[in-house]
């Protein structure tokens, strides 16, 4: 499998997803330095900024055929907390309202889904294997690895979508955090919140 198959095709992804996507051209990978304003303790990211540790890494199978209206990628979060608080995507918004909606599917791990929607309303969900997630088009979304392992998730959506980061770092994140309390996952309000 490569990351430009030609349509129509099928890909095996169980039992291990990333069997069949070659890590290369279409990988990203995001450091603690690329989301550091997102963590509350900033004393625990000053301590760690100088390993910047890889959080996370995500492939996109983006077909050169351009008659692929579908995206699908892979996402790896690692295990590790900053401060308390667990290893986490940037997050964002779908900026286009029409089309925008994504899937996503868990195939190890287990973390949680924070959504908030453009009035600030919030939902958390945890995620465990096998699980489908439906997030509307309206739905920041942000995924928190908040089990011991690594948190492997499918995405699907939309090839037109345009990415809205923005929002997230001016409202300072999403409504709340998950941090780690007593060796549990806690959802905790995030003091930083703020809507637009
Ligand atoms: C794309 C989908 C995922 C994320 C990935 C990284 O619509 O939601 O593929 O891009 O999990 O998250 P982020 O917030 O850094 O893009
Ligand atoms: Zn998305």
């Amino acid at each position: 499998m490569t990351n430009h198959a030609s349509l129509p095709f099928a890909l095996p992804l169980l039992p291990d997803a990333f069997a069949h996507f070659e890590r290369g051209s279409s990988i990203v990978s995001r450091r603690l330095s690329d989301i550091s304003a997102s963590y509350a303790d900033q004393a625990a990211v000053e301590r760690l900024l100088s390993d910047d540790p890889v959080l996370y890494e995500f492939y996109a199978l983006r077909n050169v055929d351009t008659a692929q209206k579908l995206i699908f990628g892979l996402t790896v979060i690692y295990p590790g907390t900053v401060g308390d608080e667990y290893y986490m995507t940037k997050g964002h918004f779908h900026a286009s309202a029409a089309d925008g909606d994504e899937l996503y599917m868990v195939m190890r791990g287990s973390g949680h889904l924070l959504l908030q929607a453009r009035d600030g309303e919030s939902r958390v969900i945890e995620m465990q294997p096998g699980a489908l997630f439906y997030t509307p088009a309206t739905w920041a979304h942000r995924t928190v690895n908040s089990g011991s392992d690594e948190l492997v998730f499918l995405s699907i959506w939309s090839h037109d979508v345009q990415y809205d980061y923005e929002t997230i770092e001016q409202r300072g994140g999403f409504p709340v955090r998950v941090v780690q309390r007593d060796g549990t996952p806690t959802v905790i309000p995030n003091a930083s919140f703020q809507l637009d």
